[in-house]
């Protein structure tokens, strides 16, 4: 599968979506990309400019996951080899607010593009991209971590439409025998995250001077990892993984929030006066780890970055974007790809 074929990939004007692309078309992982994405306010079709005039290797279409017609045209005009499918609704804060795109693009979304794979020539391999949030929440005062037996148990309208999603997509390999696979990743940072998250929120309130909000006691624990080291083991799995099975992603680095927003003050100048301690999430997850043997077992992938450089260069990567940041936040990124795609 490496280094031919056409990787369909969803949401990829997102987060880790483009990270991916980068790295997929950086490294020649695959022959060519068709990226499949929204634009909704999460998707900036600018995170991918360094592929679009590229036109033997990159294509871009604007689409909803959940609309069968746009998503049969896709797989029908560019016959995709694999699908990794990113799209989803990803902020718990917003999922709380309103629970309605979550169900639409999470769980909707997903059948959609699950059954397009399976209809299509060739019936491509489909990677589910997930969450550990899916698995609940652990104690902070055990040793427990999460691992592909652990039981369900989402806890916030974001987990419960990710793991509605898991579910189907483990239903298809059951009842079609489709090709599938899912990953349950743990929290991922790095460039291009939307400014809505934890770390690129406090990166950007610590650039403008103004504090960070941190939720409840800040004592609540995420398991941290690079979105490159994700972005390598979701490829791992896409070409090692066994059909049908789950694997949990992460890079044994347990944080405090707190400890977090600790780690970036010096950072960025500051000191503890930029710590604002605020209103708890409603249902806030006190704690998540990731057990990773079974890829690192299966596949022999392994994480890279060290937490400590991988922050550093983070922090770096906001600092020398700022005008990502301002059109992010203001949304000016849409006349982009008006610009490239006006009409289409
Ligand atoms: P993101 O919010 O940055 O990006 C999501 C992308 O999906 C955006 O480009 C958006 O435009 C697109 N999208 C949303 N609705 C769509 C729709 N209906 N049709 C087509 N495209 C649509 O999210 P992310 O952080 O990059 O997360 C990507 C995936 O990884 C998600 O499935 C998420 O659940 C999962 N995940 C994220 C993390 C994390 O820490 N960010 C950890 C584990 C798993
Ligand atoms: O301003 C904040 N202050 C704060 O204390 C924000 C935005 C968050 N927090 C806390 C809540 C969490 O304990 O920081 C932690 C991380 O919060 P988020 O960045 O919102 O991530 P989380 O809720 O842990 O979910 C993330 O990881 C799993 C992603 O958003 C999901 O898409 C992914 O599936």
């Amino acid at each position: 599968m490496s280094g031919q074929g056409t990787w369909l990939v969803t949401g990829a004007a997102g987060f880790i979506g483009s990270n991916f692309v980068h790295l997929a078309l950086g490294e020649r992982w695959c022959g060519r990309v068709v990226a499949f994405d929204a634009l909704t306010y999460a998707g900036n079709l600018g995170n991918l400019e360094r592929w679009t005039a590229d036109r033997e290797r990159f294509d871009f279409v604007r689409g909803d996951v959940a609309d069968p017609d746009a998503v049969g045209r896709v797989f029908a005009e560019y016959e995709p080899s694999a699908v990794v499918h990113f799209a989803a609704e990803s902020h718990v804060d917003r999922s709380i607010e309103d629970p309605a795109p979550f169900l639409h693009t999470n769980v909707t979304g997903t059948q959609v593009v699950l059954g397009a794979a399976r209809e299509a020539p060739g019936a491509p391999r489909m990677l589910h991209v997930s969450t550990d949030e899916v698995y609940g929440s652990l104690p902070l005062d055990s040793t427990e971590r999460f691992h592909e037996q652990r039981p369900y148990d989402p806890r916030s309208p974001y987990a419960a439409s990710k793991a509605g999603a898991d579910f189907l997509v483990r239903a298809a390999h059951h009842t079609h025998g489709q090709d599938v696979v899912i990953t349950n990743c743990s929290n991922n940072y790095g460039p291009y995250q939307f400014p809505e998250k934890l770390i690129p929120l406090a990166i950007m309130n610590l650039l403008r001077g103004e504090q960070v909000p941190v939720y409840g006691d800040g004592l609540n624990v995420r398991d941290w990892i690079h979105v490159e080291d994700h972005c390598r083991a979701v490829r791992a799995c896409l070409e090692r993984g066994r059909s049908g099975e789950t694997y949990c992603i992460g890079a044994d680095n347990e944080q405090p929030n707190i400890e977090v927003v600790r780690a970036l003050l010096p950072l960025l100048g500051r000191g503890e006066l930029a710590i604002r301690f605020v209103r708890d999430r409603p249902g806030h997850d006190r704690r998540y780890a990731i057990d990773a043997s079974k890829i690192r077992r299966e596949t022999g992938w392994a994480p890279r970055i060290a937490w400590k450089e991988g922050l550093a260069d983070t922090v770096r990567w906001y600092r020398e974007n700022p005008e990502w940041l301002a059109s992010v936040r203001s949304g000016e990124f849409l006349s982009y790809y008006e610009r490239l795609y006006g009409g289409q």
